[in-house]
């Protein structure tokens, strides 16, 4: 039996987890989830390297240790990477603004957690949101999902508290997420994405910020925080408690 634990250093509400499996030769392992000290699932079955392994939770578990307990493999025990997948965008203060909005797509709409509703500017570019995420906060990546008819070349200035951070430049199309990590994490507040070119009313589905509150280090393992985050429909045989 070995395992491997991540500290995620504060409790998240965790919707799901994968792992890629390093594995050699392919046979049958068990694998023994566990959140908090507390059994959250088992991987069992045929694996082979490479493979994602994903379990949805049904409802989010909350919780801050996450460790994978492997009781029998042909294989020596190792994996190229864990991810854990959780509500990242409860900053309960958030807000959002914008340039100008349809009534029934309001700024709001973009941040709600919800692919399916979206702010939708009513005009064409240069448009903005901005997010005002109530605290400052350690942002190390960006998220939004594009609303967008038809899709095309566009051009995104993303900036955080004024200061331009990054651009989103070509073809883009509804419904794709764009995700971009900063090379360095920045202490921020008030992230803005101004687009100002598109063939389309600027519009967003859902922006995420990727961060931690800024007096709370990294996590110290590699994992990866979003909501609603898009996945590989890869999935082994999944068990549920
Ligand atoms: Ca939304």
């Amino acid at each position: 039996m070995q395992w491997i634990e991540i500290d995620l250093l504060r409790s998240y509400e965790i919707d799901k987890i994968r792992a890629k499996v390093a594995q050699s030769p392919s046979g049958n392992t068990e694998h023994q989830v566990f959140l908090d000290g507390a059994p959250l699932f088992d991987w069992t079955g045929l694996t082979v390297n490479e493979q994602w392994l994903e379990h949805e939770l049904a409802t989010p578990a909350s919780g801050q240790h996450l460790r994978i307990e492997t009781q029998n493999s042909p294989s020596w025990v190792a994996w190229f990477e864990i991810e854990v997948i959780a509500d990242v965008f409860p900053f309960p203060a958030a807000t959002a603004t914008a340039s100008r909005s349809l009534p029934f797509d309001p700024p709001e709409n973009a941040i709600d957690g919800d692919k399916t509703t979206k702010w939708n500017a009513g005009d064409y570019p240069a448009q903005w949101i901005e997010v005002d995420l109530g605290v400052d906060t350690l942002i190390d990546g960006i998220q939004a999902n594009v609303a967008q008819l038809p899709d095309g070349f566009t051009q995104h200035n993303v900036s955080i508290d004024a200061i331009p951070a990054f651009s989103w430049t070509g073809g883009t199309s509804d419904g794709e997420w764009l995700y971009q990590s900063l090379p360095a994490p920045v202490i921020g507040r008030h992230v803005r994405i101004e687009t100002t070119d598109s063939d389309s009313w600027v519009a967003w589905n859902e922006i995420i910020v990727h961060g931690n509150p800024a007096n709370v280090p990294e996590p110290s393992a590699l994992a990866l925080l979003a909501l609603g985050c898009f996945f590989l429909p890869i999935p082994m045989r999944r068990y549920k408690a």
